[in-house]
């Protein structure tokens, strides 16, 4: 793939020094002297934003006039994380702005961090699209991210003094957002309700969708994509009749329920819910993004020819969230253009593509058919025959009544739902899963049927992450001792080269140099952890972290149970501390506001924490810390200092995990479970330099069959397993609650009757692993190499291969030509 290599910038730093001056005079109204450090965030930003702009327009219009079909990835999640650093680096202009930064009287650092980082995600699969973005943009493909400017972005956690999670709200467009351009003259209009008079939609009511564009930079690739993301506002802001009657509130009440769309992101992951509210935000921002990108490739045409519209553009469903998408392309061929529905039907399904990104089953939205035919009337009439041609097919392809049951679209229970997961596997031309054991299981088991009918249809795809962000910019010294040992940065945007490291694995001045930047980053994140929550880190401890959204089937349980039971058995004398590994193990985690077991576990690491961190009998051998509001920043400090990355959800239930590979490729070494990307990564890394432990996928089946959560097997291993049961006897007698005992209850009860996820089966195995840990950990220069390993042979994870895999098996397009000035 031809990638064109954007000069340097060769703007001086006084320039851009004069650049950002100019912002604060001419944007900002504001002397230099006036100015505060968030007001040179802005200048800097806004400044920044300008260099970017003629690729972007270049850009633009190459897509739209060139023959590459472009992609357009609908996603309901967008984790940008802050944007500063990102654009600058693309921009070519890390140096010149730390040097025009100093020139105003500023650090750099300071500067940085004054930008309020957005969450408009909740995790994982809003954290990839953002990668994938990135990712697209640095390869030259043309690309629109299409998602939701929520206005509350996902909640922000404090701990109360009992250690329980509290949530207050994201209101983070209070501060000055400059890389966003709210675009009022290109806005749509999306209609909701109401009722069909024959095929002819009547809604009731629509809002007005207002696109919010970010520019997203290639890496070196002379190229800018767009992020669009949709805003909503009334259609009539105010009833001027009813407010001149002073009625104020019911004066704005259209505007209230217009804007309340994309008020906020809904605070969920992985887990069921079922709200009008959500189908509003999916339908919302899918409709928009279609007759968004109709306009833009059709542009000032009436009558446009929309058979072509699947060589213009492909668009990806991140996840069951945007699948409504389809349905809405099928009425607006129908009833806006008036195609025919076979000719309708065969541009909607080789426009679609389906990623799936969860094995649990109650995450695969369905969406009541009383829901649907109320909020879009047209829609469920189109979805009702989209599923009655798709039982004509199978009936044609299977006898197996029970089986065209099962896939039916629409469930044929007493309350019908639609089965979006199922309506876009029957509508797009591939489906994937996220990492190779995961498309596998939702070939054998969750979408079964359709893999036997349509196995051609079924690909994998595994995850990655951007190394601009995850290595280049959070592990700077990392960075260069890589650029150091290959001779070249050319690595940056190949990450296939890092392989180049192997053989200095055997050297023991690099692996020396590695060790001691890890130590360098160690220490100063316990600077970012004093200054930022007030921490007392321990830089010569092993850093242990475990950083990702707090769920049962991820299994943080497992790891506080083994920390209380290291705790107790020094505490009782059985372990010798002199013989341990001192050892400093993180946790990062927000619980869905409403999942009370997760909330339970975020109350308990918080005491435990607060136990063993004032108990001088382990003082300088075990301590706990939990920084609040896990996001992308405390990662980006956290990764590229952690000794030993926590994987250990139960075989089968995480579809692949990104964080991972952020670990692996900033020489963490991981303990975990043959789950997701974990059996990549340890692939790759090879067994020797990974820490296996646990069940497999085919052991976790066994023990089900056998009754493990159903018949409280789990009972039989706490009885049999002493540490266990003293472990889970402390929680239990107040030892973390100050005393009380109903403190935990329905946590402790969870484990001994049911335990689903299996923590208590996979407690001795975790346990046994540890002292492997340690006894490697031991040797310095051995757990360096592996480290280095880990980094070498970890390049795969690059969202760029992603990117080029859904390129090659997935949406059939690749780069646009170079552009030629
Ligand atoms: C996550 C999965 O839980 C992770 O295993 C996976 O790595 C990422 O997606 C990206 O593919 N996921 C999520 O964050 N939110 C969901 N609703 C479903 C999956």
């Amino acid at each position: 793939m031809a990638a064109i290599t954007a000069p340097h910038n060769p703007i001086s730093a006084t320039d851009f020094a004069n650049e950002i001056r100019t912002e604060l005079k001419y944007t900002q109204g504001v002397t230099p002297k006036e100015a505060t450090v968030d007001d040179v965030y802005v200048a800097a930003a806004t400044a920044v934003r300008k260099h970017l702009v003629d690729s972007w327009e270049t850009t633009k219009q190459d897509m739209v006039n060139g023959n590459t079909k472009a992609v357009g990835y609908l996603s309901a999640e967008f984790l940008m994380g802050r944007q500063l650093q990102n654009a600058l680096l693309n921009a070519g202009l890390t140096d010149q702005f730390d040097a025009a930064v100093k020139e105003l009287g500023y650090d750099p650092k300071d500067v940085i961090d004054a930008e309020y980082e957005p969450g408009l995600g909740n995790g994982g699969l809003g954290r990839l699209a953002a990668c994938f973005i990135d990712s697209l943009a640095s390869l030259g493909v043309p690309a629109f991210g299409y998602g939701i400017q929520y206005q509350y972005g996902i909640f922000k956690q404090k701990f109360d003094e009992d250690g329980k999670q509290i949530e207050t709200p994201d209101y983070w467009l209070l501060k000055e957002n400059p890389w966003g351009h709210t675009d009022y003259n290109r806005q749509v209009h999306v209609s909701f309700g109401g009722k069909v008079e024959g095929t002819k939609w009547v809604p009731a009511w629509s809002v007005r969708a207002i696109p919010v564009d970010y520019m997203v930079p290639g890496y070196k690739s002379g190229r800018v994509n767009t992020l669009r993301l949709w805003t909503a506002k009334a259609e009539d802001e105010l009833d001027l009749l009813t407010f001149n009657k002073s009625e104020y509130t019911k004066a704005v009440a259209n505007q209230i329920q217009a804007e309340t769309i994309t008020k906020i992101l809904y605070p969920e992951d992985s887990t069921k819910v079922g709200k009008q509210l959500r189908l509003e935000q999916q339908y919302f921002f899918v409709a928009a993004s279609i007759q968004d990108a109709i306009r833009t490739f059709y542009p000032g045409q009436d009558k446009p020819d929309l058979t072509t519209f699947p060589q213009k553009i492909c668009f990806q469903l991140n996840d069951t969230h945007p699948v409504i998408g389809i349905a809405e392309l099928m009425r607006v061929l129908l009833d806006d253009y008036g195609y025919d529905w076979d000719t309708a039907w065969d541009i909607t399904s080789h426009t679609f593509n389906y990623t799936c990104h969860t094995l649990l089953p109650e995450a695969l939205e369905q969406w009541p058919v009383s829901l649907i035919s109320e909020l879009l009337p047209r829609h469920m009439q189109i979805i009702n025959e989209i599923d009655r041609r798709f039982v004509e097919e199978l009936k044609g392809l299977t006898s197996d009544e029970e089986k065209i049951d099962r896939m039916r679209i629409i469930s044929t229970d007493k309350e019908p739902k639609v089965r979006m997961a199922y309506l876009a596997t029957a509508a797009g031309q591939h489906v994937n899963g996220v990492a190779e054991l995961h498309s596998e299981l939702l070939k054998d088991v969750t979408l079964k049927d359709f893999s036997d009918l349509f196995p051609q249809k079924f690909t994998n795809v595994t995850n990655g992450v951007t190394p601009r962000r995850f290595v280049k910019i959070a592990n700077p010294r990392m960075s260069d001792l890589i650029t150091e040992g290959l001779g070249t940065d050319a690595w940056i945007s190949d990450l296939e080269m890092l392989k180049g490291l192997v053989p200095l694995a055997d050297d023991p001045e690099f692996v020396k140099k590695f060790a001691e930047v890890k130590k360098a980053n160690k220490r100063d994140f316990a600077a970012f952890a004093k200054r930022k929550y007030g921490f007392d880190v321990d830089p010569n401890t092993m850093f242990n972290s475990m950083i990702k959204r707090l769920h049962e089937y991820k299994r943080q349980a497992l790891k506080i149970l083994s920390v209380i039971s290291t705790y107790a058995n020094i505490k009782s004398g059985k372990i010798n501390p002199d013989d341990l590994v001192p050892r400093t193990v993180f946790f990062g985690a927000k619980a869905a506001p409403g999942y009370y077991l997760a909330k339970q576990t975020i109350q308990l690491i918080n005491n435990v924490s607060r136990v063993i961190n004032n108990d001088p009998a382990v003082k300088g051998k075990l301590a706990v810390y939990f920084p609040w509001n896990y996001n992308i920043e405390l990662a980006e400090n956290l990764i590229p200092a952690t000794d030993l990355d926590e994987q250990i959800s139960q075989a089968g239930k995480e579809a692949s995990g990104t964080g991972n590979m952020k670990f692996a490729l900033n020489g963490a070494l991981t303990v975990g479970t043959l789950d997701g990307a974990n059996v990549e990564i340890r692939n790759l890394v090879g067994a020797e330099n990974f820490f296996l432990f646990g069940m497999n996928v085919d052991e976790v089946t066994d023990l089900y069959a056998k009754g493990y959560d159903t018949k409280g097997l789990s009972h039989d291993y706490y009885e049999s397993d002493p540490d266990l049961k003293q472990a889970i006897d402390l929680v239990a007698d107040g030892t973390f609650s100050d005393g009380d005992k109903d403190t935990y209850k329905d946590l402790v009860n969870d484990w001994l009757t049911k335990d689903y996820f299996m923590t208590l089966a996979d407690f001795r195995s975790y346990m046994d692993i540890q002292s492997k840990i340690e006894e490697t950990y031991r040797d310095e220069q051995k757990w360096a190499r592996m480290a280095v390993l880990n980094v070498a042979n970890s390049g795969y994870f690059s969202s760029d291969r992603s990117i080029e895999d859904y390129l090659e098996r997935v949406w059939m397009t690749g780069p646009m030509p170079a552009h030629r000035a």
